[in-house]
């Protein structure tokens, strides 16, 4: 309110309604994006980005393992997927993701998701994630398929929420919200968003 008058009595009623002038740098706008972002329908609409498409093309046999994706070392990686009804962070449902094998180059599970997105935009992407476990838990949020940048995401006992923020490329027209896990632990996932911040 006090930052509306001070741009100008004139436009006081128009900036309270977002069409006077240039808003606030930094008003969120919801895209909603990812889909089922609180996991109420299961896992629908995840299990999708570049490592998902390339394991339906090259290794037909293990999409039923989808929409979780454990990494193809020759020893197996011990990490699986649940849909939690415990204690979710909102709504009936939360996912699950119990990671058993320890720390090391190749191991990791994943749980991603693509979606439009505008060119040369910025976004944030916000999660609600919890962990338990033993020492050693470690993973992490990214929105580009190199993994970096990326966040790490905490390893708080309680819900905790994280906000990544990430500006898109020119002529860029998707995005992928990637989970990766990469040490023992238990975690949870619930109402991932994606906003778009306008100027
Ligand atoms: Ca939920």
């Amino acid at each position: 309110m006090r930052q509306a008058i001070r741009w100008g009595g004139a436009c006081f009623l128009g900036v309270l309604l977002s069409s006077c002038g240039t808003p606030p740098p930094s008003t969120r706008l919801p895209t909603g994006y990812p889909l089922n972002g609180g996991f109420e329908r299961g896992f629908d609409s995840w299990g999708t980005g570049y490592i998902e498409d390339s394991v339906r093309k090259y290794h037909p046999p293990e999409e039923s393992l989808l929409p979780y994706w454990m990494s193809p070392s020759s020893k197996a990686t011990d990490s699986r997927l649940y849909l939690e009804s415990k204690s979710p962070h909102s709504g009936a449902q939360a996912v699950r993701i119990e990671h058993r094998t320890p720390e090391q180059p190749q191991h990791y599970g994943t749980l991603a998701q693509r979606f439009p997105v505008k060119e040369n935009a910025v976004y944030e992407a916000e999660v609600w994630t919890r962990v338990e476990g033993p020492p050693g838990a470690t993973w992490f949020l990214t929105m580009v398929r190199e993994w970096e940048p990326h966040v790490n995401l905490p390893l708080a006992g309680v819900w905790t929420k994280t906000v990544f923020r990430f500006v898109t490329e020119k002529k860029q027209t998707e995005a992928e919200l990637r989970f990766v896990i990469q040490g023992p632990g238990t975690y949870w996932i619930d109402d991932v968003s994606l906003w778009e911040l306008t100027r």
